[in-house]
């Protein structure tokens, strides 16, 4: 079936499903999105991504052309024209076309894409034994510029921490925020164990408030682990027991090594072990849609 894509509630084949150059989405990163997946056409927590989305375009001051309700009914209606059970869906809601120039008032018609996807996952052999990480130079936006829990389409700094871990040969790289405490990674969440404790940076260390992080959290206390959100340092990651990503795409991926050194074991450990197996049934777990 050739992939369809909405916009602005209809649904085109993919070489017509186009936005205008004058869109501030493409001129400025004016706008907002998500990813989210399903899984046999179960959309994942797709009421907490669209409450973040809705939190993140209110952060902009960017007014959402639809309802909540009509949004996440939009997510399924783009799934099933795509014949997808297992996608990735990206939602994306531009500023709109206006003139070139910053000022927002001059766009009108903000736009509302969806667009789903087979979803490309992480090598099996990465979960197996885990993945190096370093620690970017390029640091997490401070608050009172984007806030780093909007989920903008300014990806930038992200894009270069990303790059900083490639030219070293990682997946992922480690941002620290602006007073250089552990945020995350450039597109995950980051959690460390330390003697069966799990830490992960406080949402004003300056991260994305993930929600695969939440699921995990929750998971994890159910389980009966203590969770301590906090500020944490590298030294805390440098000399963890075990240290794991968590994001939509990633799901959980376990951390081997942080700057050079070794994490733990240095292969992946008993907790992220658990609690992947957890999320996996969790998966599986939610609302049919
Ligand atoms: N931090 C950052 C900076 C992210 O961008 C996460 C953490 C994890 O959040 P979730 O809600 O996924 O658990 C993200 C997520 C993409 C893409 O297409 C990016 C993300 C997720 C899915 C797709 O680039 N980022």
């Amino acid at each position: 079936m050739a992939p369809k894509v909405y916009i602005a509630g209809k649904l085109y084949e993919k070489a017509d499903a186009k936005i205008s150059v004058f869109d501030h989405g493409l001129l400025y990163g004016d706008g907002v999105f998500e990813g989210i997946r399903s899984y046999s056409g179960r959309v994942f927590r797709l009421a907490s991504h669209v409450d973040r989305l809705f939190a993140s375009a209110a952060a902009i001051n960017l007014q959402i052309p639809m309802s909540r309700d009509a949004l996440a009914a939009a997510v399924i209606e783009t799934l099933k024209a795509n014949g997808l059970k297992d996608a990735y869906i990206r939602v994306v809601v531009t500023r709109g076309a206006g003139t070139l120039g910053l000022d927002p008032r001059k766009t009108s018609d903000p736009q509302v894409i969806i667009i789903t996807d087979a979803i490309s996952l992480y090598p099996e052999e990465l979960y197996e034994h885990g993945l190096k990480i370093v620690t970017a130079a390029t640091i997490r936006s401070h608050p009172n510029t984007v806030n780093p829990r909007v989920k903008s389409l300014n990806y930038l700094n992200n894009i270069l921490a990303k790059m900083e871990g490639a030219r070293a040969g990682c997946l992922e790289a480690l941002m620290l925020n602006h007073e250089g405490h552990v945020a995350e990674c450039t597109g995950d969440n980051v959690f460390v164990v330390r003697r069966g404790e799990i830490h992960t940076p406080s949402v004003d260390s300056g991260i994305l408030e993930g929600i695969t992080r939440e699921a995990v959290i929750e998971l994890a206390r159910a389980a009966g682990y203590a969770v301590i959100e906090r500020t944490m340092d590298r030294y805390d990651v440098h000399t963890a027991d075990e240290c794991f990503l968590t994001g939509t795409a990633a799901e959980l991926i376990p951390v081997v090594e942080c700057d050079d050194r070794p994490i733990g074991a240095g292969k992946p450990g008993p907790v992220f072990r658990d609690l992947r197996e957890r999320f996996k049934r969790l998966v599986v777990e939610g609302p049919e849609s």
